[in-house]
């Protein structure tokens, strides 16, 4: 039994749902612009989403053979112009917060608990990303934004919730993580944090045994009730409160 001090949140599939529409498409202008006869179709980059991190999808695309080899820095600057047309994607507002999200981030900011990102994705990316679908005062608001290489083993590993931790100076016992897949899921699990999943298409399958609550979005109070795909702490859950967050801490 703990009291719940500290949430981390992950990015990509959580705060938005940024993969199939924002990064895919992204990666496949970048491919595009560089004359690359290669386009990741939506299955196809569910596929590549076991792998986090852009520079290593790219790598293990090519290892797999379909795409041509191509030294590291060919893959490093495919991949920051890949960034770039992100954050114009993002910057046009056509990738919208998960339901849920603002409200249960402006809950618990409200309520003094700490608040931080700790996502795989490239530090540009979700700068764009809070500027243009948060709001530019959540730059503030997150106590720290932990992203991309700062760490060199990317989710599964516990790295980048761990460095988080540090950088708050918060422990594990005290802090939640917020996450939509597998990777995230074992990283926050093997960095000793509980855990609530909001799946999504492309995460739905995934395998989240041992997860403390896993549902199909945060809901709101006036939608309609969201699914329940697990509930390790008997909780009854319509929408996703603070309430529910400290009892699965207190449990
Ligand atoms: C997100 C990722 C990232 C994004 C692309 O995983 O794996 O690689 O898909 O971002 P998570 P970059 O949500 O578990 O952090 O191209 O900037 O790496
Ligand atoms: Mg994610």
């Amino acid at each position: 039994m703990a009291e719940l001090k500290c949430i981390l949140w992950d990015v990509d599939g959580t705060l938005a749902d940024t993969e199939r529409d924002g990064h895919r498409v992204a990666f496949n202008m970048a491919f595009d612009e560089a004359g690359h006869a290669r386009e990741w179709d939506v299955p196809t980059y569910g596929e590549l989403l076991a792998v986090t991190g852009g520079k290593e999808r790219i790598a293990y695309d090519i290892e797999r053979g379909d795409m041509h080899e191509m030294p590291y820095d060919e893959i490093a600057g495919l991949h920051a112009r890949k960034t770039v047309h992100y954050q114009s994607l993002i910057a046009e507002g056509r990738i919208p917060l998960r339901p849920g999200v603002r409200r249960l981030l402006e809950e618990a900011y409200a309520a003094g608990i700490t608040l931080g990102v700790a996502t795989t994705t490239t530090p540009s990316a979700l700068d764009a990303l809070i500027e243009h679908s948060l709001g530019k005062e959540w730059f503030e608001r997150f106590a720290v934004l932990a992203a991309g290489d700062i760490v060199p083993a990317k989710k599964p590993a516990p790295d980048i919730y761990t460095y988080a931790m540090e950088q708050l100076g918060v422990n594990p016992e005290n802090t939640l993580a917020l996450e939509d897949s597998g990777n995230g899921w074992k990283s926050a699990h093997a960095a000793g944090l509980k855990c609530v999943v909001t799946v999504n298409d492309y995460t739905r399958g995934h395998d989240f045994t041992g997860a403390d609550l896993v549902v199909s979005e945060l809901g709101e109070p006036d939608g309609e009730a969201i699914d329940v795909l697990q509930d390790s702490h008997n909780l009854d859950v319509h929408h996703v409160t603070l309430k529910h967050l400290h009892a699965i801490m207190q449990d």
